[in-house]
């Protein structure tokens, strides 16, 4: 697919309540571009709950119910089972929840939705922390980064919730980004035609939350990947795949220095120059275990066992 062939249609409204620059309303555009208005969506508190806007107006034209903070997956099962047993079949169930909503208070109902196979794609879009009530800190906020609850930088690294996900066995896990809209938009219409839980973590830049001018969004998200940072690449049925341009980037020589992501944003600005070889050292280390997945695909080993 290529970015004409995107729909014309628009479920995103105008008049939306983001900030400028709002990664994650980008990706919420390209969401229903690739999978229409034949969904229902489930969505937690979190910023989301303000782009949709307040009752009776809303940005959204397609159902959409807001849910507990905590209680996406279970939101979700609950709209999985009513339409089984009322045989409306063709409905995408998605839930869209923040990274805080996902790899935080979220991830039991997640995980046990997981577990039952539920029939839905789940999908975490992370601006890296708690941006609804101001930008506290999330189990995905990176090392170092500042945020109001880490006025120095966090001490502690960001959870690796794909792999987390993919030690579930469920059938497809992939990354994306908005800066790569036909790979993120390939991957959810990939997502939509498979059964069972699907799950989809986006990197979603927030210019009020990582400090940088609202018009380098894209600029951002490229460079996440293009640093090697932010990986994309899927997990099907427990098979291991680097897309591009991701797949090039094993080659270390072809990954841009982490430096030119990190000094574009003011949440780094208290990076010491060791903060920031360790980060390019972890980085190195995760391509490291890519390349030994990515050799492996080649052999009938998948993360989940043999073929
Ligand atoms: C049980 C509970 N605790 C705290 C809150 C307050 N709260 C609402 S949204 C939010 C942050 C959401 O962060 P995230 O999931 O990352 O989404 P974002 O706002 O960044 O889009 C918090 C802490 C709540 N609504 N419910
Ligand atoms: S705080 Fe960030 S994620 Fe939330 S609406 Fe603003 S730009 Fe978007
Ligand atoms: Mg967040």
């Amino acid at each position: 697919m290529t970015i004409k062939e995107l729909s014309k249609e628009e479920y995103l409204l105008k008049g939306h309540a983001a900030c400028a620059g709002c990664g994650p309303s980008i990706a919420l555009r390209l969401l229903f571009k690739a999978l229409g208005n034949n969904v229902i969506l489930v969505v937690p508190a979190c910023c989301t709950t303000v782009i949709q806007g307040t009752y009776p107006y809303t940005s959204f034209a397609v159902p959409l119910q807001n849910i507990l903070f905590e209680s996406t997956a279970a939101a979700a099962s609950g709209i999985v089972a009513a339409l089984r047993q009322r045989k409306l079949e063709g409905t995408t169930v998605v839930g869209w929840a923040g990274d805080g909503g996902t790899v935080d208070i979220g991830i039991q109902a997640l995980s046990g939705a997981a577990e039952r196979k539920t029939d839905f794609i789940y999908i975490c879009y992370d601006n890296e922390a708690y941006g609804n009530t101001g930008m506290q800190r999330s189990g995905a906020t990176p090392y170092g980064a500042w945020t109001t609850t880490t006025p120095s930088g966090k001490r502690e690294r960001k959870k690796d919730m794909p792999l987390i996900m993919a030690a579930h066995r469920i059938l497809y896990v992939a990354t994306a980004c908005p800066s790569f809209p036909i790979d993120f938009v390939n991957k959810l219409r990939k997502a939509k035609d498979i059964e069972g839980t699907k799950y989809i973590h986006i990197l979603t830049p927030c210019p009020t939350g990582w400090r940088y001018d609202t018009s380098k969004t894209v600029e951002l998200g490229r460079l996440a990947v293009q640093t090697g940072l932010w990986a994309l690449y899927e997990i099907e049925y427990g098979k291991f795949k680097l897309n591009p341009p991701s797949d090039r980037l094993v080659d270390e020589a072809k990954r841009k220095p982490i430096k030119e992501y990190l000094t574009l944003q003011g949440r780094f600005r208290n990076l010491t120059e060791e903060d920031i070889g360790q980060i390019q050292k972890w980085v190195d280390e995760d391509w490291e275990r890519y390349r030994k997945l990515t050799s492996n695909s080649t052999s009938d080993s998948t993360l989940y066992g043999k073929t």
